[in-house]
């Protein structure tokens, strides 16, 4: 198996499949070859009869995922999360998988692998993680579809406060503000999240199938006049074409506190 397949690993049990994000070294960010195993993961399930789906990282992680892969962001004069990014072709390939994806998380889970946890259609979790979006950390301007994404899981106070804050949001407020369907304690983390995946894999999976694509396009297509968006984009060129970004990256690069000039 080659390196990159190696870092989703994937196991298929009962009609039940688990996906464990394998790349320690890094913390699961979430670079190009771990997100290109993750598309290609899904895409062999889909041949296989699977019910459901588990996205987890191995037991021992402390860090669920530390996010986009910091390094391979695109820095000046290109939208670093553009369509074809990585990060958003894994979200669109989990919105639109054939049957639920559920996010088992322990540890933390920061930025890009937010939005990817957001993206499964549950989330169970269980008391050691925390759920935090930093692109205020790096002078990144979040895109359009990510910030649809947080609009339609989230009341905008908290929407607010997550991004100007980037201060992760702990497992129980997590509960609280009803991001995870369910809190558990760890002991009882992964029984709980594969009783939960038993359960949907015994049902009718067609019509499970179509009311998942039917939430997706009645949720996700929502109509923006074009200048709006034209607006949206030409605001955010002026901020990934900031020194304010550059300096984002470089301070991560070279393990120093950031400082922003507005410019
Ligand atoms: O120094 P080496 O080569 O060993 O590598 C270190 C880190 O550089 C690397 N690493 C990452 N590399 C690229 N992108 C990342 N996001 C990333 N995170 C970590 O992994 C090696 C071990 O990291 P280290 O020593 O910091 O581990 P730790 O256990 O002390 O701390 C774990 C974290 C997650 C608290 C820490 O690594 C961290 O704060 N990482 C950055 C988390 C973050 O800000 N993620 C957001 C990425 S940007 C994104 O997702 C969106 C685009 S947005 O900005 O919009 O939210």
């Amino acid at each position: 198996m080659s390196d990159a397949a190696q870092m989703v690993s994937v196991e298929v049990k009962d009609r039940i499949a688990t996906l464990t994000l394998n790349n320690a070294a890094k913390r699961n960010a979430l670079t190009r070859a771990l997100l290109d195993a993750l598309i290609a993961a899904l895409k062999s399930l889909k041949a296989q009869d699977v019910r459901v789906v588990i996205l987890r990282a191995p037991a021992d992680a402390t860090v669920w995922s530390a996010g986009h892969d910091i390094k391979e962001l695109p820095h000046g004069h290109e939208d670093p999360l553009g369509y074809a990014d990585p990060l958003e072709r894994a979200l669109r390939a989990i919105r639109e998988f054939p049957t639920p994806v559920i996010a088992m998380v322990h540890g933390t889970v920061w930025g890009g692998a937010f939005d990817l946890v957001l993206s499964c259609d549950m989330i169970v979790a269980d008391e050691t993680a925390s759920f935090a979006i930093t692109p205020v950390n790096l002078g990144l301007p979040y895109n359009t579809t990510g910030l649809l994404h947080f609009i339609g899981r989230l009341p905008m106070n908290l929407i607010k406060e997550m991004f100007f804050t980037a201060t992760p949001l702990k497992a129980e407020d997590a509960a609280r503000w009803h991001i995870v369907n369910h809190l558990v304690p760890s002991a009882e983390l992964e029984g709980f999240t594969l009783s939960l995946a038993e359960g949907m894999a015994a049902k009718a999976p067609l019509a499970v199938a179509v009311i998942k694509e039917q939430l997706r396009v009645l949720t996700d297509y929502q109509p923006i006049a074009a200048q709006v968006f034209e607006r949206i984009q030409d605001m955010r060129r002026k901020v990934y074409d900031s020194a304010d970004f550059q300096e984002g990256i470089n301070a991560f690069l070279e393990k120093r506190k950031a400082v922003f000039t507005g410019s």
